[in-house]
Parts: C-alpha cells; structure tokens; sequence
C-alpha cells in the first residue's frame, strides 16, 4: 500500500498535498513560509533576493519537485529536492552501496546478473567476480504516458559496461539492469513519449565490428554501430538498427513517430583528427513504424538474439533518414511544443532547429533533408544541451563560454527567413562550464517555466579546496521571471551529467514494502520449501548439506536469534525479515569481518551469502540506526572447526 492508498493523513501529507494541486507555485508551502519570515518577496518582488527566498526550504518544508539525477562514473541515481537542492537519496543502481548491499544481496545479484551476457558471465568469473563493480550512468528518465511523466520507471544507461536499468519508483530501488548486445557505449538514452513508453530508445556511441570475435580489429571499414529499442515493460531488447556513423544524444517526439540521434563521427574515424575531418556530421531520424513493419516482415538479420534492421546509409529504405548539421554536435532535445527538435551544435556555435512536421515529406517524398531545418540561431561558444520552458523559450549550455543563454525559437525561426530579429534574451554567466541543463518539467508536455538547473562540470573556486579532485557545480536558476536568476550553487560527487525535475504530484511512493514484493519472491520460495514462515518473528537454521541458510526477523531492537553455529567451509545464507510496520524503521545485517552488510527496510526481506572459512566467534550487528538500544540489537555466529 502505498501513503496514498493508506490514506495517511500527516502534517506532511497535507503540505505535499497542497503542493500537489493546480495552482502551484505562487502559493503552497513556500509562500506561507515566507509570508512568516522576513517580509521578503511579495508576488510583485523580483530580483536576486526575491529569487533566493524563493528557493530557501525552512526546516521541515517539502520540495516542489523531486530531481533525480545521474551520477556519472559514480554509478548510482541521486534524488535531490529542487528548489532547496538537498539530496534526498542514492540509489545504487550499476555500483556496489555499502550502506544497502546493493551488489551483494541475493536479490540485488539476481537483478545485476540475470539479463548478462553468458560472455560476461565468462569474463567476470575469469577474474573472479560477479557482477562489475562500476558503471557510468549519464542520463535517466522517467516513463511517460501521453507525453507527460506517468511516475512509473526511471530508466538510465551504463556507458562503461553497455547496460541499461530501469529504477521502480514506488520504492526507488533498481529492479532490472540489462546488457545490451551488440552496441558498445550505451550513451543517449530516453524514453519514448507518445502513446506511452513502450521502447526505450539507447545510442551505441562506440564503433566495433559487428562480429565482434576477435577476427576483425584495426580495421574500421568493418566497424558499426547500433540503435537499440528496449522493451520497456519486460526489459528486453525489442530491436536494434544498424546506422552510418556513431550515436551520440536521442531524443523521441510526441507523436510516437521519430526518434532522433545525434552523430559526431559520421567520418568513423579512430581518433580526434579523424573525428574532426568531415565538414557536416548529422542527426538520424528513425521511423518507429517503419521499422516495426520491417520487423514484422522479416527484414533483419538475428545478432546474438536480436533483430537486427540495417538503417544505414544508401539502403533504400524508410528505416532512417540522415540530416546533416554542423561538424560534431551533441545534445538532442525536442521541445515541449511538439514541434522543434533543437540539435546543439558544440563545435559549432549554433543551434540547429528542425521541424519535425517536415520529416514524413523526408521518408515519403524526397525531400531534401536539409529543408527541415527552420532556424540555426547563433548562440555562442560550445553549445552542447537545451531546455525549454514551455512558453517558446530555449535554455542552451555554453561549455566554452560558460554561460546559458535564453533564447525564443519564433524569433530564431523568423531571424533564419531574413527578418532582422536577435532570438538572444540574456546570457547569464555559471561557475563553470554547464554540460546538461534541466527545466522543471522541461522534457514533457507539462513544461512549466519555473526553474533551470545547470549542471557545471567545473566548480574551480566555488567551493572550499578539498584537493585536486574538485566537486562539480549544479546550479540552480529561477527561470519565472523575464531575467534569469541564479539562486543557489550545488556542489555534487563524481559527476551528475544529467537530471530531470518531477514534480512531486506525479510521484506515489511507498513508505513501508509490500511483504509480497516481487523483489525477495525468490528467497520466499526457498523459504516456504523450507517450511519457514518468514512472515513470523522467525529464527531457523536450515542445513541442507554444507549449505546453511539462517532465518533471522528483526523487529527494533532485536533479532529473532541470538546465535547460531555453522561449519568451517558452510556456504551460509542469512535471510533477514524486518517485521517492523514502521515509517523510517529500517534494519540492517552486518556479520563482522565477513565484508557482509545490508539493509532491511520496514516489512522488507533481504539476503546475503557468504563461505564461513575461518573458525571462531563472529558478532553480526544491525547497523541502521533503529531503536535507543540499536546498539544491543546484535549475535553470534560460531563457526566450529571442521572434525579433522
Ligand atoms: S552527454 S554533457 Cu553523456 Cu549527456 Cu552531454
Ligand atoms: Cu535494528 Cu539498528
Ligand atoms: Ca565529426
């Protein structure tokens, strides 16, 4: 059950619900905040202070909106509450959490190896591991229905182990990574808008053989690339698309038509010089229905299980479209007006707009691609993503200039037919050098104008020195008003690419787990063919040759068992139920000097195992703090020695 459906009526229920309704914004929590301080920022205020007190949380205030954030080659998911940009939580996602277990766990294991590949399976194994210990997560998304955020799935790619995973937003735990075959690099990912979000769509920005065995190497005359369409709902690959050139950003439309890649190697060179040569690179336009017909009709080759579609170049068909643009772009970002499709020059200084309205004349009549650009604002150095505000405003990063700048795309478009307009509004300086940026409810139909955050690489002098590996500088700016305004630096670890900004009506979210979660179904099995009713105050210890499995309930402040004895060498399972119906009552298992630690969430089972090798008294302890005895709640494990 989630709070909603318990019907939780609490203090905080009240302020979420108030936040959740139509008129956002100006009034809500925020406002009665202010309305009780200092007598700042009445609606008519504007300015740097009024915007600061805008974003100031008193203690206890809810966010509007929640963020979630990517963290690079940390790993893991981040939330963050925007405007007061505190992080809420990690979720441990292609990374190993000490905290959670998260890569240790049966059931965490289960989900990071289950959809691996039987060659990685191999190569892990080779060097004596099971699942990778690190991943590279640039970009997440949410699940859409009809254009708008549905609050289901959060889904983001590994770009260092070719992985993509989905995120259960009920309870904000991974519950399915899977490993792409084929491409390499998974690097743009995004959701398909429009019906809903059947496929998510991901870019293999890394150039191989398509046999990839071995027999062909240094030879790029044979290396490809993939599109890949995952099944969002089973988390599989539905099917891949063969391209010309490298995939960089994607991005879908909201008609559930076209998906669009950028490419900054169509020269498929090896290194930078090469990479660089060609005057024009492109974007390609993938037809969705086009391709599913192909499919249907038998127009792939089978590629380590998947259909394949060759999409690239000079093939003929209605499978893709290639449209040049300026020598290696980058982002990909279609507006919220359904309309305009922007593609960020970053060697370029420019932003080039198509009208996506123009493209079935490109697959059905021969259009020349070119004629669906309609504006190619020049907007300073290093352009690299764009935001939108729903109101026909742009908010593109300037890696170079380190700025963002506001921009109107009618006045772009009237500026590309000849009219003498400046489609610049403001350029605002960050602290340094902005990568992605992100609007509140910027990618869906919903986009509501309200705040902007720019995600800087580069926090340099921003912050107190903490070394030479510096944090990096998300910044927050108040987009309301006609001016931008920045309101607050958010110095954040290894390094967020990519958020998006959610309001918090679109989110359901449980507090307590559902004992029949999908999660633990499996441990639960084995505990029912163990005639254990882990739904008890439980303590068992099953042997079952030199496998143990030891059933253990928490409920604050103890376990269910204060000891138990294992043998020298025993695989043993530890199988812990928290049966604590309590908000914020988490557990944990920790056996000491075993490297074995978990949580256990209120009504949650998890578990771990281990090989007992070495003889002795080892205490395990929960190690979330639960109770005024947390400290108590602790046991032994005796591990005898094996009979000579
Ligand atoms: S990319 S800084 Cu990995 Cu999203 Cu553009
Ligand atoms: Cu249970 Cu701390
Ligand atoms: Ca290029």
């Amino acid at each position: 059950m989630s709070d909603k459906e318990r019907g939780r009526i609490s203090r905080r229920g009240l302020l979420g619900a108030t936040a959740g309704g139509a008129a956002l914004g100006a009034l809500g929590p925020r406002a009665a905040m202010l309305a009780g301080g200092a007598g700042l920022a009445t609606a008519a205020a504007t300015g740097p202070a009024a915007a600061e007190a805008k974003f100031a949380l008193a203690p206890g205030e809810l966010d509007e909106y929640y963020g979630f954030w990517s963290s690079g080659q940390t790993g893991e998911l981040r939330i963050l509450g925007i405007p007061s940009m505190r992080e809420l939580m990690r979720v441990p996602v292609f990374n190993r959490c000490s905290a959670t277990g998260w890569g240790q766990t049966n059931e965490s294991l289960r989900i990071m190896t289950e959809n691996m590949s039987d060659k990685t399976r191999a190569f892990l194994q080779a060097n004596g591991k099971k699942v990778h210990d690190n991943g590279d997560l640039h970009h997440v998304h949410m699940s859409f229905t009809e254009g708008k955020y549905d609050g289901r799935f959060l889904f983001m790619n590994d770009k260092a182990n070719t992985r993509v995973a989905r995120v259960r937003c009920d309870v904000m735990k991974t519950d399915a990574i899977l490993e792409i075959p084929n491409a390499k690099g998974i690097h743009g990912l995004r959701p398909q808008k429009w019906p809903r979000t059947n496929y998510v769509f991901a870019n293999g920005e890394d150039e191989a053989p398509m046999v990839n065995d071995g027999k062909v190497l240094d030879d790029p005359s044979q290396y490809v690339n993939f599109f890949t369409a995952i099944d969002a709902d089973r988390m599989k690959v539905a099917w891949q698309v063969l391209v010309s050139g490298n995939l960089d950003n994607t991005d879908a439309d909201y008609e559930g038509k076209y998906a669009f890649s950028t490419s900054y190697n169509s020269e498929m060179g090896t290194n930078l010089g090469e990479m660089m040569a060609a005057e024009m690179d492109h974007v390609v336009v993938f037809n969705i229905p086009e391709i599913e017909k192909g499919i249907a009709a038998g127009d792939f080759q089978e590629l380590n299980g998947v259909k394949v579609i060759d999409g690239r170049k000079g093939r003929n068909k209605n499978y893709t479209r290639y449209i040049p643009v300026a020598n290696n772009p980058h982002g990909c970002n279609m507006a919220p007006d359904k309309i305009h499709l922007c593609i960020n020059g970053k060697l370029s200084p420019t932003v080039t707009v198509i009208d996506v309205r123009k493209l079935d004349a490109l697959f059905y009549e021969g259009a020349e691609p070119r004629s669906t650009v309609v504006a190619e604002p020049e907007l300073g150095l290093g352009p690299l993503h764009t935001a939108f505000d729903g109101a026909g405003n742009c908010y593109t990063s300037l890696f170079l200039d380190s700025q963002v700048v506001k921009w109107n795309i009618d006045k772009a478009i009237r500026a590309y037919n000849g009219e003498k307009v400046d489609p610049i509004l403001q350029k605002l300086d960050v602290q340094y050098q902005p990568g992605h940026l992100k609007t509140s409810m910027g990618e869906t139909l919903e986009a509501d104008g309200k705040w902007l955050v720019a995600l800087c690489k580069f926090s340099k002098d921003r912050f107190l020195n903490v070394g030479p590996l510096k944090p990096e500088n998300d910044q927050l700016i108040d987009i309301s008003g006609d001016k931008m305004v920045l309101v607050h630096d958010g110095p954040t670890f290894a390094e967020p690419h990519d958020a998006i900004a959610v309001h918090a009506s679109k989110m359901n979210i449980r507090s307590v787990w559902d004992r029949n979660d999908p999660m633990w179904a499996e441990t639960r099995k084995q505990a029912e063919a163990d005639g254990v009713d882990i739904d008890d105050f439980t303590g068992e210890v099953i042997r079952d040759g030199n496998k143990v499995r030891v059933y253990l309930s928490g409920v604050a402040p103890s376990y269910s068992l204060e000891k138990f004895t294992v043998t020298e060498g025993d695989e043993v399972t530890v199988i812990v139920t928290n049966l604590d119906d309590v908000d914020d009552l988490t557990h944990g298992f920790t056996m000491g000097n075993h490297g074995v630690a978990m949580e256990i969430g209120p009504q949650a089972t998890a578990s771990v195992t281990f090989v007992a090798a070495q003889p002795g008294v080892y205490w395990y302890y929960c190690q979330w703090f639960c109770h005024a005895l947390h400290m108590e709640m602790r046991g032994r494990m005796f591990v005898e020695p094996k009979a000579a």
